[in-house]
């Protein structure tokens, strides 16, 4: 099964966004397999957004992602980094339709509450990054009632 990295930036954290979150992925019908409450400092997040690091946004992308404790997650399931990111909404929450997270709990890009990885190689790189010790074995239960 695929694998996909999900962060609640500090915003979502400090607007107790994180158990809807969490509820909205669980619900959808994939399987948590690693969590954390993390704070990173800029080094960190520098690395996390090294893809990035020539834009303008760059800078203060950095000190947002630091200014408080995030949440890591690894999600599990069949097209999970696609889903992930359709479940999330558009970069812009301007532009991200409501019933998704953007869509319905933000407002300006730079406080857009979460991330998701945007393809199965940069999935596998911020796990890495994020998950160094691994993350949990174990197969839902459930397995049977959402897959054919
Ligand atoms: P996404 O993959 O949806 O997280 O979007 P990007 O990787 O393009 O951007 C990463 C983060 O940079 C966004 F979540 C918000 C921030 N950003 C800005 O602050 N301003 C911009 O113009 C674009 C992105």
């Amino acid at each position: 099964m695929e694998q996909t990295f999900i962060m609640i930036k500090p915003d979502g954290v400090q607007r107790g966004l994180v158990g809807e979150i969490i509820s909205r992925f669980e619900k959808k019908g994939f399987s948590l397999r690693g969590l954390k409450l993390i704070s990173v400092d800029s080094a960190f997040a520098e690395k996390h957004y090294a893809d990035l690091s020539a834009k303008p946004f760059f800078n203060g992308l950095v000190e947002y992602i630091i200014s408080g404790p995030v949440v890591a997650m690894v999600w599990d399931g069949k097209n999970v980094v696609k889903i992930g990111r359709t479940i999330i909404g558009a970069t812009n929450p301007a532009d991200s339709a409501p019933g998704t997270i953007r869509g319905d709990f933000a407002v300006d890009i730079g406080r857009n509450v979460i991330h998701g990885s945007d393809s199965v190689e940069s999935a596998r790189k911020e796990i890495a990054l994020w998950f160094p010790e691994g993350v949990t074995e174990w197969q839902s239960s459930l397995r049977p009632w959402i897959y054919e």
